[in-house]
């Protein structure tokens, strides 16, 4: 789970995304005792001398007092910080996991009963309705996984830890201003470890910028079970950004052979230049007329291609990682009805495609080694599995696929 994005942007969609692939973020009518504090005398005292530094950025000294009471120091939020992954997953198990069936089938059900709200806030922002709920969808899996850490002491705990404390308490001062302004409780302000909250999982600072208040009640409740505001948030932030409606974030495309470049998203070209260059969308049929685009190939010249827009910036303003943008653009285009990605996923490092990978999985699955959903994604609970598998068989354990393996399970 890689969270604090926006300003750091190394995130992946989010908690959803962890949540799917088996991380276990405690769904948001379902607390827990996960985020227990514990004593701590050097946190106690750094919160002391934090204060004041907070009365300077602006908070009042009554905000600070009542803010930070009952504010503690949280081990499993640290321990979430310290197990953050570098490895940064392909497209394709991105795209299985943020485009999966089911997420889709989700989405295309919020889009029906939220039609209202979307289309009004379509209508406010001119951002498309399948967009802001592409978003939601990723964010917090459609509202279900909002995150029940307490903000307050999660961002404390994260400025006193100081692995990137200027950051958290940024946003930690933020976060005290958001509850001196009156939006929130300091105990209703709940989210991820990281401090991203409600449906669309704002940063503090980013709620300052740019959250608003829909429903009219003088709130800005990204947190209610009601999304509208937080849905109409994301929105604003998408239009403050540049969002451009009527301009589709990209779309597969398919390179003729011969096309040498020019790759990247900010190497953009007329619709006129790719025609010419024999540029076709994945089905074969001509591009439309959007503007310009760059090309991406995120899985090298064999794999899928991507025609994006200046739209697919603005996403990536959002969480600033391609495989993000191409998520959110995919799942939106998925949710009103588009066709899975056409092109093919080169092989992985193992050998394995999408298809070999989920007969591993269930093959597992079947011989009673859990691996959870065979969606394909081989992540920490199907290394576990084959260890585990492994172990009772005798082989060496390797905790990596093979054909050798494969084979066995099948
Ligand atoms: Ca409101």
């Amino acid at each position: 789970m890689q969270v604090t994005r926006r300003e750091f942007g190394f995130g992946l969609g989010a908690m959803s995304l962890a949540g799917c692939a088996g991380g276990g973020t405690g769904g948001v009518s379902a607390p827990t005792s996960l985020w227990r504090a514990v004593p701590n005398p050097a946190f106690s005292a750094w919160v002391d001398s934090f204060r004041s530094r907070a009365v300077a950025a602006g908070v009042s000294p009554g905000a600070v007092t009542s803010g930070l009471r009952g504010v503690g120091y949280i081990p499993a939020v640290i321990e979430r910080d310290r197990n953050q992954t570098e490895f940064k997953r392909s497209l394709q198990d991105y795209l299985a996991i943020a485009a999966s069936e089911s997420r889709v089938s989700d989405g295309r059900a919020q889009l029906r009963a939220r039609r209202a709200t979307l289309n009004a806030i379509e209508a406010r922002y001119g951002v498309e309705a399948e967009v802001v709920c592409a978003i939601w969808g990723l964010e917090s899996r459609f509202g279900t996984r909002r995150g029940d850490a307490p903000v307050i002491s999660s961002l404390a705990t994260l400025s006193f830890d100081g692995r990137r404390g200027v950051f958290f308490e940024k946003q930690l001062i933020a976060a005290l201003k958001i509850i001196e302004r009156g939006d929130v409780s300091a105990d209703r302000m709940v989210g991820s470890w990281a401090g991203a909250m409600g449906h669309t999982q704002f940063i503090p600072t980013s709620y300052q910028a740019f959250a608003v208040d829909f429903t009219g009640d003088g709130k800005r409740d990204i947190w209610s079970d009601d999304p509208s505001d937080a849905l109409a948030s994301a929105a604003a932030y998408l239009s403050r950004n540049g969002w451009k409606r009527g301009v589709p974030w990209g779309m597969e495309v398919r390179l003729p052979a011969r096309y040498g470049g020019p790759f990247g998203r900010n190497a953009r070209q007329s619709v006129g230049t790719l025609r010419n260059a024999g540029v076709t969308r994945a089905n074969g049929a001509a591009l439309p007329d959007f503007g310009t685009a760059g090309i991406l190939i995120p899985s090298g010249r064999s794999g899928p291609a991507f025609a994006v827009t200046s739209n697919f910036g603005v996403i990536l303003r959002y969480n600033n990682a391609e495989n993000y943008g191409i998520g959110i653009g995919h799942l939106s285009d998925r949710i009103t009805g588009g066709s899975p990605i056409r092109g093919t996923f080169p092989p992985d490092a193992f050998g394995f495609n999408l298809e070999d990978r989920k007969m591993l999985q269930r093959g597992l699955n079947r011989a009673g080694f859990d691996v959870g959903d065979a969606d394909g994604v081989l992540g920490r609970k199907t290394e576990a599995a084959i260890r585990a598998y492994q172990q009772s068989r005798g082989l060496p354990v390797t905790g990596t696929p093979s054909r050798e393996l494969l084979a066995r399970l099948s």
